[in-house]
């Protein structure tokens, strides 16, 4: 088919109502969150249903047009944008957002699933299964916006991984329109099911290279009934750690969050976000950890263990102090002070990203060692090192001096020596520099640095089986020859 009567006929398909005007809205759709990357496509549709999305990729595919998935635009590796690598296919882009496709087909309080579409808000679906006295666990501080399609693309991680896993471990079926237009329908609800390979998760963490995510049956929890919260200030990321090992063993493991923020982080939020004052300003700690237990039987006494494990990391040396939330209000001012980092960073004048992890034993070495090589290769650099320790995950950040433009700074071979110090530190110690964010077009040059030549090779025949033409979100993920330019 020719491109022009393609593109003509994808707009029938899609009607008036799932079009975008680029010069009107084009903006949301082809700067990604970090304004790292301005894409351009040639048409941006809003398919309204799997149908819809499949023609809209079958007749993509037969005038041998691109097309890129995108979902809330959240993401922080410009996977979601068009055409970045290779301006010139601009032409022969299509942008596919999921956002219409917006309907929870079923929430199932038996069997603890739910099956929804793709373009459902995150924050949507947790609302659907709490409705019902569920909980879908998946939580990050972008949830208001991302989308559950954008989620099980990316393998999100987030807040409760510790407890619950990352998005693949919470899906039970997938149904998903392939490269060609034809739509492979696995939405099954089972437990349990070996007939030969695990299809679906060769698209979840694809981050939209493999195939479009159009519906998922997600999988459900009792909604905890209780929540003992607290922000601990502990004597250093090493003790953290030990905190980690001792709270699981000591509250039968009722550990569902455990992050770690440095004091900077959260004077970065006391100066950047309403009612974000640190409860525990004084004296100046330089370490703490945010942990929650939750149990879904009542009358746990959870706080009690709280308080319990507290003292005793106390008399470890471990805990230097701590205030446990009184109520709601409280719990929710807590978290506020590490799910607005990101947006504290941003406000400062935007973080210099590695999103890293190593095995949880080994954190608070590869912290001191990341550390220790990126003063050396960046001495004004101001650390603002956090994350999910509970998983292994720190977002390895920095800032430029307060004095420096974020662009002046990090750049050139400062910036490469910076990169090299912490992410080769993660990979002697067996650690992924692609922790949770994913690698998109951003970290395509880390996978050829650091993955095996093996596994890449692998990933490429994969690749070459479900999309050989190479049509679906082109460049991302996998690198090649366009390489050379980030
Ligand atoms: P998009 O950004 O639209 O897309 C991401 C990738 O998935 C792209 O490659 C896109 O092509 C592909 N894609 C999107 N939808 C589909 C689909 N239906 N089928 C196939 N491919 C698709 N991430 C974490 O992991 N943990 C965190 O704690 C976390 N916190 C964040 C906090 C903030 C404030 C922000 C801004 C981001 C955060 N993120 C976090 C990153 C981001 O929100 C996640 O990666 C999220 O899962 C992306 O979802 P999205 O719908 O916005 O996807
Ligand atoms: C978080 O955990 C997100 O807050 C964002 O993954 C990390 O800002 C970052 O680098
Ligand atoms: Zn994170």
């Amino acid at each position: 088919m020719q491109r022009q009567a393609a593109l003509q006929a994808i707009a029938a398909c899609v009607g008036p109502q799932g079009l975008v005007d680029p010069s009107q809205d084009g903006e949301r759709y082809l700067v990604d969150h970090r304004r790292q990357y301005r894409g351009q496509a040639a048409m941006i549709v809003r398919p309204g249903d799997t149908q819809a999305v499949a023609e809209v990729v079958r007749l993509a595919a037969a005038a041998g047009l691109d097309v890129v998935p995108q979902g809330g635009n959240t993401g922080y590796c410009g996977g979601a944008t068009p055409a970045i690598a290779d301006p010139a296919a601009a032409d022969r882009t299509i942008l596919l957002s999921l956002e219409r496709l917006k309907r929870i087909r079923q929430v199932d309080p038996i069997g603890y699933s739910m099956t929804v579409e793709a373009g459902v808000v995150l924050a949507q679906v947790q609302q659907a299964a709490a409705r019902e006295g569920l909980l879908f666990p998946l939580s990050l501080g972008s949830e208001g916006s991302c989308q559950i399609g954008g989620n099980l693309a990316t393998n999100a991680g987030g807040t409760a991984v510790l407890r619950y896993g990352n998005a693949r471990e919470l899906v039970l079926g997938l149904e998903v329109v392939l490269a060609d237009g034809s739509v492979w329908n696995g939405l099954r609800q089972l437990r349990k099911d070996n007939a030969g390979y695990d299809l679906k998760q060769l698209f979840l963490g694809a981050e939209g290279t493999l195939g479009i995510i159009t519906a998922a049956v997600l999988k459900l929890f009792p909604l905890p009934r209780e929540r003992a919260t607290a922000l601990v200030a502990v004597t250093d990321a090493h003790a953290a750690c030990q905190l980690l090992g001792m709270a699981r063993r000591e509250t039968a493991d009722a550990v569902s969050s455990f992050e770690y923020l440095p004091r900077f982080a959260l004077d970065l939020v006391a100066q950047h976000i309403d009612g974000g004052s640190n409860p525990l300003p004084e004296p100046a700690y330089e370490h703490y950890a945010l942990v929650e237990l939750t149990t879904g039987a009542a009358d746990s006494q959870l706080e009690q263990r709280l308080e319990r494990l507290l003292a005793k990391g106390h008399a470890r040396d471990w805990v230097l102090d701590a205030v446990v939330a009184q109520n709601e209000a409280q719990r929710q001012r807590l978290w506020g002070l590490r799910e607005n980092v990101p947006e504290a960073q941003r406000k400062e004048g935007g973080s210099y990203k590695h999103d890293v992890s190593v095995p949880v034993p080994d954190l608070a070495q590869f912290l001191e060692r990341g550390l220790a090589g990126a003063r050396q290769a960046a001495p004004r650099a101001r650390p603002c090192i956090y994350g999910h320790i509970g998983d292994g995950n720190l977002h390895f950040n920095f800032l430029a001096p307060a004095d420096t433009a974020p662009a002046d700074y990090f750049r050139g071979e400062r910036a490469e020596r910076l990169s090299s110090a912490v992410l080769d530190a993660a990979a002697a110690l067996g650690g992924s520099v692609c922790a949770e964010h994913g690698v998109g077009y951003l970290k395509r040059p880390l996978l050829q640095a650091y993955a095996d030549p093996l596994s890449l090779e692998l990933m490429r025949r994969v690749k070459g089986a479900l999309d050989p033409k190479g049509t679906l979100n082109p460049h991302k993920v996998l690198p090649d020859d366009t390489d050379s330019s980030p």
